[in-house]
């Protein structure tokens, strides 16, 4: 539970990053799988991910080696079954994994997002026995990373338009094109490329990163998601054996089901990366003194700490709620794009309010809202952008579409 007491501060909230916020009592909402799931992750974070965090963003490095530690916390498809590589459990435990991965930072969530929903997933939903036999368990055990490639150079937030496409070839097909802002692209084993057929259907397959004609050339000078790798995908006559294509999915509703999952998890994860902000500048207004008190005790810092709690206890309601459909087959895309839209965009906002509260301390990296906000302002674009995510909400309430 909540452990500030009248304007106090307990010792171990002083001393212990990583301190519990649930203002309205959500953790009564959970189950005893949920909350050994949430331990379990956040230990890990606070060991493996808050010591090194800072240095690697500050190099622009990829800490490669965690994603075999990923694996076994079970970070990829939480809830998809164990027998196809995944963590057998529901989809808030799946979310409350995603909160406490982007607690530590957005990018060492997206290791995470993208192998578990964004590759796993469409393998275990559209792909042959074999195919899911073939890579899933590596997937599920890290020693394969994988990259999901929808977006091209000229085709963003309209993927519709892709022009990634194969030909038939007998028993395979020729793949040309290439995908742009690829999470992982430059260290996957293995792409899950979505490129048009000669009917213009949009297909998915699965190549493999030695194949002739692929390279995954990484893109360089991103000021966000620092920690994370991001690339392109270039395909120049790369010959996919069909056994390698998703049997039955055509069209846009293959890829964007993956992007449905992945969305959900990020409305979960959002949440994460407000708490430790949150939680920084908590502990930073009782600790510096200005005018001879603690800043906390002005009212404007009080009012900016008030309304973060207040927008965090919104977004965890939301995120359970989300997940309580979820479970039951229930959540739409669009109510899964109100979660992501809303949560990422409050913990945008509140990364910067964090940020303000430590004052001139807050643009370093002796405290973690900088690096988060500016990790945020991707979480904010990718999967689908805040306007897009407004106007699917737009479209669902109206019945009239701003797309076409
Ligand atoms: P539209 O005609 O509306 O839909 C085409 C078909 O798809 C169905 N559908 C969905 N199915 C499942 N889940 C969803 N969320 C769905 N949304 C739509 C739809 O019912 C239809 O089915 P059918 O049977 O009628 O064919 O498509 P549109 O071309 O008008 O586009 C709509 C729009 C703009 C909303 C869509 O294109 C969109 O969402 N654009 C945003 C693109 C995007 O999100 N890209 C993300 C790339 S991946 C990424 O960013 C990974 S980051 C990884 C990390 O975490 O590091
Ligand atoms: P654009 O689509 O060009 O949009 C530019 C602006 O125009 C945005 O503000 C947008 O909201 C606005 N806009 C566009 N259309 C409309 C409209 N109809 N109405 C109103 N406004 C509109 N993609 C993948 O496939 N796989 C990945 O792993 C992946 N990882 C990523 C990692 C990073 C670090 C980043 C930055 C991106 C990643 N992406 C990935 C791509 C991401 O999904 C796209 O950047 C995103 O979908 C937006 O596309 P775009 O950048 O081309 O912007």
């Amino acid at each position: 539970m909540h452990n500030q007491n009248n304007g106090t501060i307990t010792k171990s909230a002083k001393t212990d990053r990583f301190q519990h916020h649930d203002y309205y009592g959500v953790d009564e909402l959970l189950t005893e799988e949920h909350l050994l799931a949430r331990e379990a992750v956040r230990e890990w974070v606070k060991q493996e991910v808050s010591p090194i965090i800072e240095e690697y963003a500050d190099k622009s490095k990829c800490p490669t080696h965690l994603f075999k530690g990923l694996a076994e916390i079970g970070a990829f498809g939480p809830s998809l079954p164990v027998e196809y590589g995944g963590g057998g459990m529901d989809e808030i435990a799946y979310g409350i994994i995603m909160q406490e991965l982007e607690r530590g930072d957005s990018g060492i969530r997206s290791m995470a997002s993208v192998q578990g929903s964004l590759v796993m997933y469409p393998i275990y939903r559209f792909g042959s026995e074999e195919q899911k036999r073939k890579y899933l368990p590596k997937l599920g055990s890290g020693e394969f990373i994988g990259c999901f490639g929808l977006t091209e150079p000229d085709h963003g937030s309209n993927p519709s338009g892709m022009i990634t496409n194969i030909k038939d070839d007998g028993d395979a097909y020729i793949l040309n094109g290439a995908k742009m802002w690829i999470t992982n692209s430059p260290l996957a084993d293995i792409a899950v490329v979505w490129a048009k057929d000669e009917e213009g259907a949009i297909r998915g397959m699965i190549v493999e990163k030695d194949w002739k004609g692929f390279s995954a050339p990484e893109i360089h000078g991103k000021w966000s998601l620092r920690a994370s790798i991001t690339g392109e995908l270039v395909f120049e006559d790369v010959r996919v054996p069909k056994e390698n294509v998703f049997p039955d999915v055509r069209g846009l509703k293959g890829p964007l089901s993956c992007l449905s999952k992945a969305r959900y998890g990020i409305a979960w994860g959002a949440i994460g990366a407000a708490l430790d902000c949150y939680d920084s500048a908590l502990r930073y207004s009782q600790e510096r003194e200005q005018f001879g008190k603690p800043i906390g005790q002005f009212q404007l810092t009080q009012k900016k700490l008030a309304e973060m709690i207040t927008e965090i206890t919104k977004a965890q309601l939301l995120a359970w709620r989300l997940g309580s459909l979820a479970n039951v087959g229930k959540a739409t895309p669009a109510q899964i794009s109100m979660a992501k839209r809303n949560n990422v965009h409050m913990a945008l906002q509140i990364a910067r309010e964090a940020r303000q509260i430590h004052g001139g301390m807050g643009i370093t990296n002796e405290y973690p809202c900088m690096r988060h906000m500016m990790n945020l302002e991707t979480v904010l674009t990718y999967e689908g952008t805040h306007d897009i995510h407004l106007l699917i909400t737009g479209m669902d309430v109206t019945g009239l579409n701003a797309f076409k």
